[in-house]
């Protein structure tokens, strides 16, 4: 079995302490930070989405594989930041309110960092109210908002405008993302992008500050 492929099924076992060694020796072995994520992590994790679909695994089995997933990815992002970049730009990112899946979150997170931004999180289930008084604080060049859930996209909608109402709106960036979310969504709700994965967030969010 490959290394990447037993990164895959440790993720799905829920394995947290076998994760953060494979990952490394995956590192270790030349393989690419993106490839582990790609090939190893997240395949573990799509796979096991699907079981979880069809109702094969629940949600305690899903909750172990995704804090092995985040362990797994804590290394690879050691690997990002020691390249050393200076910090871009400053982003203020949060999972909605009443949406507890952080993994994609956390990705976007680890992506900007190894991009140069430094990054504010505020979590997950976050109100409009506290992304606002996080905005008045850090002055951020951008806010990214998460949501999985079709119950939980249209919070997204309510942050921007919450942000209008406060009058900080036009001082921020807004770009949004998550499984159900698309441009559509994005261009009704008046966000500035929408991207379909966090590498892609990344690279947009730099053209907000370059
Ligand atoms: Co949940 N869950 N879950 N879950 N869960 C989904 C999302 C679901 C699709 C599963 C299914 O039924 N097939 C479904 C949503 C259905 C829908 O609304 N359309 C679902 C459901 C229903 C639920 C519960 C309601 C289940 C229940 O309790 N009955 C419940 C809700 C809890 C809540 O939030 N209030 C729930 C709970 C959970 C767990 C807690 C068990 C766990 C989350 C653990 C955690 O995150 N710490 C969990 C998980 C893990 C999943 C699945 C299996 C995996 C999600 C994930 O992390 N994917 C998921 C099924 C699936 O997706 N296959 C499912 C990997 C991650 C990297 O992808 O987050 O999409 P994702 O991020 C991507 C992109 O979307 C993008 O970048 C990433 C890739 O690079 N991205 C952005 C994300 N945010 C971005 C922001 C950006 C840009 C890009 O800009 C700012």
């Amino acid at each position: 079995m490959s290394i990447l492929a037993e990164i895959s099924e440790l993720v799905q076992k829920g394995k947290a302490k076998d994760v953060v060694t494979k990952v490394q020796e995956a590192l270790d072995s030349g393989l690419s930070a993106q490839e582990i994520l790609d090939n190893g992590l997240l395949h573990g994790m799509s796979l096991l989405g699907v079981r979880f679909k069809n109702n094969e695994v629940y949600v305690p089995e899903v909750l172990i594989a995704a804090r092995a997933l985040n362990r797994g990815t804590e290394v690879l992002k050691a690997k990002l930041l020691e390249e050393g970049v200076k910090p871009i730009g400053k982003v203020v990112i949060a999972t909605v309110k009443g949406d507890l899946h952080d993994i994609g979150k956390n990705l976007v997170k680890m992506m900007l960092e190894g991009a140069g931004f430094s990054v504010i999180d505020l979590g997950t289930d976050v109100s409009e109210s506290t992304i606002v008084d996080a905005v008045v604080e850090h002055k951020p060049n951008i806010v990214c908002l998460s949501a999985l859930l079709t119950t939980t996209m249209n919070q997204q909608g309510v942050i921007i405008q919450a942000l209008k109402e406060a009058g900080v709106r036009d001082l921020v960036k807004v770009m949004v993302g998550g499984a159900p979310v698309t441009q559509s969504f994005a261009d009704q709700i008046g966000a500035d992008a929408y991207t379909p994965d966090a590498a892609t967030c990344a690279e947009v969010a730099k053209t907000f500050v370059l």
